[in-house]
């Protein structure tokens, strides 16, 4: 088998999405996501200017091969940009094979190990009360898992909760917009927000909640503590993660579980945290850590670590590595859970996909590759618009982390 041609297909469905299509002599084609939220364009001109001409006439079928020649052979390794051009080559390759054998990717990366993949929605209010009723939506849409973030008192807004009458989106059009931090009224609140869900819920139901790498180690580890009552599923990105070290002292403090990695594109960004025990879940997904072909060995280094996936999965993720992380997700063994933020409905349409939502768990469905497809003439309509996402300031105007 040949690769005969490859393009980009840029999009604005609603938000930016970067696909990229590989095409081979028989006729069989593979998607692959590239999107990089904020940065589209830069992944776009990496896999333009410099992937797509070197792929031109390979094997498809050589997803190792290829992979270790990208990532290798540019000398100049790993970043989020490098990470993102190589995954969407891989997962499109991924896609191919399973088309060309008739089979869906689960069964080429070790076949059912779960009936469905277990996934968390997001849940968030203005206020306590507001975030209440917003889990208990979606625990009544049958979800087992579900995230919650709310507002801080006094600070006018906060991570994870949209503004008035949105839905929350983790980018918005144009430059960057500034939003205020409080370290010390968000330590203040988030327990009490814990705190009423769990007396108004009861027990079963899997919390979960996202610090988006704002506190230091030590506040960290307050936190986990202060919530230990509540028994989360996980707290993630507690703090930032270029030091891996710093996960050491909020394993010192609490029993919470920790998940990080979103924003991490190689092995390389948790080895230390997975063989120290320092977390319990790994985030970094498919589109921005390698592809398939690099989450594998990820995954499989961290089962021997009893670390388990927990990859990301909020809208700037295509519907194509929605599918691939369901694919992965079920057929290997230390699956965790997933992260569902549903598309819009223009997303959804311009990205046909199998995929599908029952009682809490999603499964990628049987067809062949992905199962996931792309309407050129619809994607075409909604061309790219510059978005970014936001920064954060503390109250005195330093510059801190989103
Ligand atoms: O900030 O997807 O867990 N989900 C998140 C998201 C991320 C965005 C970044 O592109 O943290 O809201
Ligand atoms: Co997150």
């Amino acid at each position: 088998m040949k690769i005969t041609a490859a393009k980009l297909i840029i999009c604005s469905p609603d938000r930016n999405f970067v696909t990229l299509r590989i095409e081979t002599e028989e006729g069989i084609y593979g998607l692959g996501d590239a999107t990089l939220n904020g940065r589209e364009l830069a992944v776009a001109s990496y896999l333009e200017d410099h992937i797509l001409p070197c792929i031109i006439g390979r094997d498809p079928f050589q997803t190792e091969d290829i992979w270790q020649y990208l990532y290798r052979g540019a000398y100049w390794r790993r970043g989020p940009v490098t990470m993102s051009a190589i995954a969407a080559v891989d997962v499109a390759l991924w896609d191919i094979k399973g088309k060309a054998l008739n089979t869906p990717v689960y069964n080429l990366l070790g076949g059912q190990s779960r009936q469905g993949c277990l996934v968390y929605t997001h849940a968030n209010g203005a206020d306590i009360a507001e975030a209440l009723d917003s889990v208990r939506k979606h625990m009544d849409e049958g979800y087992l898992a579900v995230r919650a973030q709310a507002g801080v008192p006094g600070l006018s807004s906060s991570y994870g909760v949209p503004k008035a009458g949105k839905s929350y989106e983790p980018a918005e059009r144009g430059l960057p917009s500034e939003s205020l931090w409080s370290t010390e009224r968000y330590l203040n609140f988030a327990p009490t927000l814990f705190e009423k869900l769990r007396v108004e819920l009861g027990p079963d139901v899997h919390l979960l909640h996202d610090v988006h790498h704002r506190l230091t180690p030590i506040e960290a580890a307050r936190l986990g503590k202060s919530l230990e009552p509540y028994h989360l599923f996980w707290i993630e990105d507690p703090c930032p993660a270029e030091l891996q070290e710093s996960f050491k002292l909020i394993r010192q403090h609490t029993t919470t579980p920790v998940a990080t990695g979103e924003v991490f594109n190689s092995l390389w960004d948790s080895h230390d945290l997975i063989r120290h025990q320092l977390i319990d879940y790994i985030r970094m997904t498919i589109v921005h850590g390698g592809g398939i072909t690099h989450a594998k060995k990820t995954a499989d280094f961290a089962a021997l670590y009893n670390v388990r996936t927990g990859f990301h999965g909020a809208t700037d993720l295509s519907p194509i590595t929605m599918a691939a992380a369901l694919h992965f997700g079920l057929a290997i063994h230390n699956f965790g859970i997933q992260e569902h933020m549903h598309h819009s409905k223009l997303t959804d349409e311009v990205f046909p996909h199998h995929y599908s939502f029952d009682a809490g768990y999603m499964h990628p469905g049987d067809a062949p590759g992905l199962g996931v497809d792309i309407d050129e003439v619809l994607a075409a309509k909604h061309p790219y618009q510059r978005a970014s996402l936001p920064i954060a300031r503390k109250l005195d105007g330093t510059l801190t982390d989103w």
